[in-house]
């Protein structure tokens, strides 16, 4: 809400809203305020981002489609499980999809389906017989989470379709599949938005739910010049400057809060170079002042001043091969597009 009148259903029955008051106190009254970029993804972020891989600016899907197209075989191998972290709309998994199904199909690989296994296209019910091919997408978004794994079950219906809705950074139980058999994809380029810590906690949290044999695929964001970098997170149509601001009507729509307006800001892409990474800002065109009453705190900004929403690091080819090997992966393969624009590293536990 935008008001501070009284109202009569406590605001925080919403985990979210929990979740995104804590998230403001930890970073929004900082110099800079910062906001993590999962609170972009609403079910119109989602959509927005879908979009952004669609624009002429915006490389990196189209790039880590074409390594994946011309990886797939390499990339499943033997796996019988496939566990995406911010799997979004599915689309770019299809293509492995299609190599799991007609390896299990053809059965050449791991054991035939047990008797007595759950009928073809049935999905989040029942156990997995052993070697059964296995597709887990997990997401925030849990509208296009379901759409797509609906779509997907009726697309492989060799494959069991098991959607988990969650923050990927919060998983901690054992993962779903075999032991061994399981690929863990984080694609799109996404680690890139973590911070060197938040990287190594996710690295070393991914090691302890994984077993010998698992393997990790990583799509990542390549250096490149900074004015293409630039361009792809400010597109001339807008779609990211639309993107960027949706995420104040997410915090004015899910904490109670005074003075928060879009009109008050304009979307910004930097790079910066010392830190290798662009940075994506909310500048503040006037001075601004907004009231969380329920965290008991205001933020003032002055006009100029700005909100970090995001920050996308970009790597050499061998960087991350080489922070994975100090976490206990080995390094199997490093995969760039013919341009040479985006990278994807197979390691192995
Ligand atoms: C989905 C996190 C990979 O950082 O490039 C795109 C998000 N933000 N344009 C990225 C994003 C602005 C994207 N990831």
């Amino acid at each position: 809400t935008t008001t501070t009148t009284m109202t009569t259903t406590p605001p925080d029955t919403d985990p979210d809203t929990a979740a995104l008051e804590s998230d403001l106190r930890e970073g929004f009254f900082s110099d800079p305020p910062t906001v993590p970029p999962r609170w972009f993804y609403d079910e119109k972020g989602s959509l927005l981002f879908d979009q952004i891989t669609r624009v002429a600016e915006y490389y990196p899907t189209r790039a880590e489609a074409e390594i994946l197209r011309a990886r797939a075989v390499d990339i499943v191998g033997a796996s019988s499980t496939v566990v995406e972290l911010g799997a979004g709309t599915c689309e770019k998994t299809r293509v492995l999809l299609d190599v799991l199904a007609a390896g299990r199909a053809a059965g050449t690989q791991g054991t035939p389906e047990a008797p007595g296994a759950e009928a073809p296209g049935e999905t989040g019910q029942g156990e997995a017989g052993p070697g059964e091919a296995r597709f887990v997408p997990v997401d925030i978004s849990t509208e296009m989470l379901f759409e797509s794994a609906r779509a997907l079950a009726q697309e492989y219906p060799g494959v069991r379709i098991d959607p988990v809705i969650g923050d990927l950074t919060a998983l901690d139980g054992p993962l779903p599949g075999e032991p061994g058999g399981r690929l863990v994809l984080f694609l799109g380029g996404t680690v890139g938005n973590f911070s060197e810590s938040q990287r190594a906690g996710f690295f070393s949290m991914l090691r302890g739910i994984m077993d010998p044999g698992d393997r990790l695929v990583l799509g990542f964001d390549l250096v490149k010049s900074p004015e293409r970098l630039v361009a792809a997170y400010d597109d001339a149509a807008g779609v990211t400057t639309e993107f960027d601001l949706n995420m104040l009507d997410v915090i004015a729509r899910t904490v109670e809060c005074a003075g928060l307006d879009r009109r008050d800001f304009r979307h910004e892409a930097v790079w910066n170079a010392g830190e290798s990474r662009v940075e994506m800002w909310l500048r503040a065109v006037r001075d601004v002042r907004i009231d969380f009453p329920t965290l008991g705190r205001v933020r003032t900004l002055a006009a100029g001043e700005g909100i970090r929403t995001e920050i996308a690091r970009k790597f050499e080819p061998h960087a991350l091969v080489d922070e994975l090997a100090g976490h206990g992966f080995g390094g199997q393969a490093v995969w760039t597009d013919a341009a040479g624009d985006f990278g994807l590293a197979l390691v192995v536990v």
